[in-house]
């Protein structure tokens, strides 16, 4: 179940911050008479009567003209593209949301934060009850879950697609099985016959191709959010946009959150390295011998980290997504709008491996 995203929307000084606090009970946001006292958007995960998880952003005010104004309402805009239900401290705004097709609320001081949270509740978006998995696996489905833990994996703990859909597969009546990608033989040997669906981390798809049967169903963890959290057939069409890439071609890895890039980073190492490698590029070393991910040889590769996704994208001849795991999907859904609008094709992470690897015409879509 995605997060709704709720943000709060006004001129400095309207109360936003205030606003927030009450609706958490507690101070999340710093409070003051200054204007301009929020800067950057500030997020706050809770668990809201009749809403359920939510995610609550304050921003800094659309109308903040101080120092910094015009980046703070730059960043208050790239919020606008996460929104699933927008409170707006000020009715005028209305026509700006209206048009943005974002569902919006108006609150007034002094109203009740019941009422708010009803009235919230009444205009948001119905979650799809689709499953991630769709029509791949049914009730009694083996399926066999390849899951490397490595060292971009946090400490501890599964990432949240792999949590997601083993949830999801128990609550089908499915039978999950779990490996890394260094147990797949033994777990091969372990199952009783060809599991009804091979479901890997993209980052190992050629392997689990090379060691799997031909006739075993393979899809990926990115593939199924693919599905969920963008447009299937549009990130189908952008991974065979591949094919056109040229050495001079600019390409853009947009990643939805920030996090501190690894040595063996999946949108800033490897499959930069793999598209030089189909671009024909040789390999472009720094001068200790690491490569360099930002400049590959003459394909340049431009990383958008968070909500630095550019306004302008002429300059790209393609556009890969990270699967999103924690963004919502109405921001992937923007993108994916803007990249259209643009003309430049848009794929994600998965679906670039799997044609990078020649298995996307294998893999099963859910
Ligand atoms: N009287 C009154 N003051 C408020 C209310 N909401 C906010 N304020 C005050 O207005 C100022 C700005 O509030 P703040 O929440 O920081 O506004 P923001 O800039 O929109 O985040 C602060 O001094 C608050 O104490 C309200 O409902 N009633
Ligand atoms: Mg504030």
């Amino acid at each position: 179940m995605e997060r709704l995203h709720i943000a709060f929307f006004g001129p400095t000084n309207s109360g936003k911050s205030t606003l927030v606090n009450a609706i958490c009970g507690q101070e999340v946001s710093l409070v003051s008479p200054v204007p301009g006292t929020t800067t950057d958007p500030v997020r706050k995960i809770a668990e809201l009567p009749g809403l359920g998880p939510c995610v609550l952003i304050d921003t800094a005010g659309l109308d903040d003209t101080g120092t910094l104004g015009a980046e703070r309402q730059r960043l208050t805009k790239a919020v606008m593209d996460e929104t699933d239900v927008a409170v707006l401290l000020d009715e005028s705004l209305l026509p700006q949301f209206e048009d943005a097709g974002i569902p919006a609320v108006i609150y007034k001081r002094g109203q009740s934060i019941d009422s708010l949270l009803e009235r919230i509740a009444a205009v948001a978006p119905q979650e799809e009850s689709k499953y991630l998995t769709g029509n791949l696996v049914g009730p009694g489905s083996s399926v066999l879950l390849v899951m490397p833990q490595d060292k971009e994996a946090p400490k501890g703990r599964l990432i949240l697609p792999q949590v997601q859909i083993l949830r999801e597969l128990l609550d089908r009546g499915c039978i999950p099985h779990c490996c890394t990608h260094e147990s797949l033989p033994d777990a091969m040997r372990s199952l009783a016959g060809k599991p009804d669906l091979v479901i890997t981390d993209s980052q190992v798809f050629g392997l689990v191709n090379k060691t799997i049967p031909q006739d075993w169903s393979l899809t990926s963890f990115s593939v199924l959010l693919a599905a969920a959290k963008g447009d299937l057939n549009v990130f189908v069409k952008g991974a065979l946009a591949i094919e056109n890439l040229r050495p001079g071609g600019r390409v853009l890895i947009a990643e939805a959150c920030t996090h501190v890039p690894d040595t063996e980073d999946i949108g800033r190492v490897k499959i930069p390295a793999m598209l030089r490698k189909r671009v024909g590029m040789a390999d472009h070393a720094g001068h200790d011998g690491t490569v360099i991910p930002d400049q590959v040889g003459d394909l340049t590769v431009d990383i958008a980290a968070g909500n630095n996704f550019p306004e302008d994208l002429s300059p790209y001849s393609l556009i890969i997504h990270c699967g999103a795991c924690v963004a919502n999907a109405r921001l992937v859904r923007s993108r994916i709008r803007k990249a259209v609008a643009a003309g430049v094709p848009i794929t994600n992470y998965g679906l670039a491996i799997a044609y990078l690897q020649g298995i996307l015409p294998r893999i099963s879509l859910p």
